[in-house]
């Protein structure tokens, strides 16, 4: 694997901060809670970790809303407790990842207070400032653009109007931006996960968007607008790439864009001669129904777009997405596992889906998502996946000894102490699944092949070194497979593993299995 750059072959993790470990009882995930658990990710064998944001923030979008690119917000810890964290990370092999959060900041940032102080004020156009607004909406409802009585004009936000978009055609605020990369770089962060890499840089002209002929009423008001001109600008090609030469100037770091984008214009954020974002976030598993042809479909339109030399990524879940276990089931979310870690390329994880850990139901007294506070009860609040990490049966799950800032999942076998003891739990078959990929590299370089559905399953190999072949039932129901000859590797049920198969086998309902063919 030497000569594949360490992220090539990477399992990466997402933690979301607040809900990991909390290590001094106020209720709310801290980097010492991180560390406490460094041993934890290291025995589940995953490669890096990738942290959401844990910058000085007033925290209206939970980090999202970055006060200062350079600190760390008290809530999570210092400086010292960032470093300390960073260098255990390396200390067991593991590389650490940040989020950095360009599209906007917080309005308590002090370049936005000077900003809106004066028209004049040098960092005036450091955001986006109109006499009049235009059509274009937030991402949160309403519209993108607020009224600022002091100075008489309105500012973009693509988000909350606390989190005022950045000018980034003003050279100083890439000069900024880019300084605040190498501050961490410097210190040894091994990249960085960029927050809404296709949003940078909006038209320069203003222009409406078009009205989307498919909105109904009950939908968010964001997509009452197609996104044509402040969204995926030719122009944001450009800031990418300057991100990836800074990046680089560092050795052996990694650029992962959030871009939710369909496969042909995700593609372009590789970058011309992939002089663009290393990984654009593929997250094309998660709206896709569950169905072998609706996954084969995703998987072949997305490998048939990649470009030449270009190197994939999968996910099956964020902090902003329902969690896998509660879309599909405990059951289709182990195919869904055996599935991220079969295909070619990098996967990352969601914190709590090793557990299969599931949406929390959050009374509306307990909402604490802006995005649902805007607009209740059509399904927008994040609140559900974003809730503690279970780590064993007890009342607060071993999250904190305080008040959970989130309530924690009711189901209190979903736990890692109780997953732990049982070896057909899932966490043990995600445990399996990853270590396969260390004794099995023709999972991580070799090609995928004979992607097809046969009798409702969904079929492909990987050819290196050995063939592997995948077989997943996504149905509820028995299937009879014809298979050559082959021994389970790992199989989503217990029992089935180191069996042999040849011809005729049954699969349970959802039920995948690994095999080496002979
Ligand atoms: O999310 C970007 C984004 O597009 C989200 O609005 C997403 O579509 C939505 O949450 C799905 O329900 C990023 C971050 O991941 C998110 O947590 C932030 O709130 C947002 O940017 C603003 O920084
Ligand atoms: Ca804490």
């Amino acid at each position: 694997m030497h000569d594949l750059n360490w992220w090539k072959h990477a399992v990466i993790y997402e933690v979301y901060p607040r809900s990991f470990q909390d290590s001094n009882g106020d209720g709310i995930g801290d980097l010492r809670g991180i560390f406490e658990r460094l041993d934890y990710l290291v025995d589940l064998g995953i490669d890096a970790i990738w942290i959401s944001p844990i910058y000085p923030s007033p925290m209206a979008d939970f980090g999202y809303d970055v006060a200062d690119y350079c600190g760390i917000d008290p809530i999570f810890g210092t400086m010292a407790d960032f470093d300390r964290l960073l260098e255990q990370v390396h200390a067991r092999g593991l590389r650490l990842i940040l989020d950095f959060v360009p599209n906007h900041t917080s309005d308590q940032h002090p370049w936005f207070i000077e900003s809106r102080s004066s028209r004049k004020n040098a960092k005036r156009d450091w955001y986006v400032w109109r006499d009049e607004p235009n059509n274009w909406t937030s991402q949160f409802g309403g519209s993108a653009w607020e009224f600022d009585s002091a100075t008489g004009q309105y500012y973009c936000h693509s988000f909350l109007k606390q989190q005022p978009d950045l000018n980034w055609r003003n050279p100083d605020v890439k000069a900024a931006m880019f300084d605040a990369l190498r501050f961490w770089l410097c210190k040894g962060v091994d990249g960085f996960r960029v927050d809404v890499m296709w949003l940078m840089i909006k038209d320069d002209q203003f222009r409406d968007n078009p009205p989307n002929p498919a909105y109904r009423p009950n939908m968010p008001s964001n997509q009452r607008f197609l996104s044509i001109y402040n969204a995926d600008r030719p122009e944001v090609h450009d800031i990418v790439t300057e991100m990836r030469n800074v990046v680089d100037e560092f050795t052996e770091r990694v650029l992962i864009g959030e871009i939710y984008l369909p496969v042909p214009q995700l593609m372009t954020y590789y970058g011309k001669d992939l002089r663009g974002a290393n990984l654009p976030f593929n997250f094309h598993l998660l709206q896709c129904a569950w169905t072998a042809e609706q996954v084969a479909q995703v998987i072949g339109d997305y490998y048939r777009f990649l470009p030449e030399g270009a190197w994939p990524n999968w996910v099956l879940g964020n902090h902003d997405q329902p969690r896998i276990a509660s879309r599909i089931g405990q059951q289709q979310a182990r195919v869904a596992a055996m599935l991220l870690f079969t295909l070619p390329g990098t996967l990352t994880m969601y914190y709590g889906e090793e557990i299969g850990m599931t949406n929390v139901q959050i009374a509306p007294e307990q909402v604490k998502d802006p995005a649902e506070k805007n607009e209740p009860g059509i399904g927008q609040g994040r609140d559900p996946e974003r809730t503690p990490m279970c780590w064993d049966a007890t009342q607060f799950a071993g999250f904190t000894t305080g008040t959970p800032w989130l309530p924690i999942g009711d189901d209190h076998g979903i736990n890692v102490a109780t997953e732990h003891q049982d070896d057909g739990s899932i966490l043990a078959l995600y445990r399996k699944l990853i270590g396969l990929r260390k004794s099995h590299p023709t999972l991580i370089r070799g090609k995928l092949s004979d992607l097809h559905i046969e009798n409702n399953i969904l079929h492909y190999r990987r050819s290196g070194s050995e063939e592997i072949q995948i077989i997943l039932n996504m149905t509820h129901e028995e299937k009879t497979v014809q298979t050559l000859p082959a021994t389970v590797i790992v199989g989503t049920r217990t029992g089935r593993d180191g069996q042999t198969v040849n011809g005729l086998s049954t699969l349970q309902p959802a039920e995948g299995l690994v095999l080496l063919l002979s």
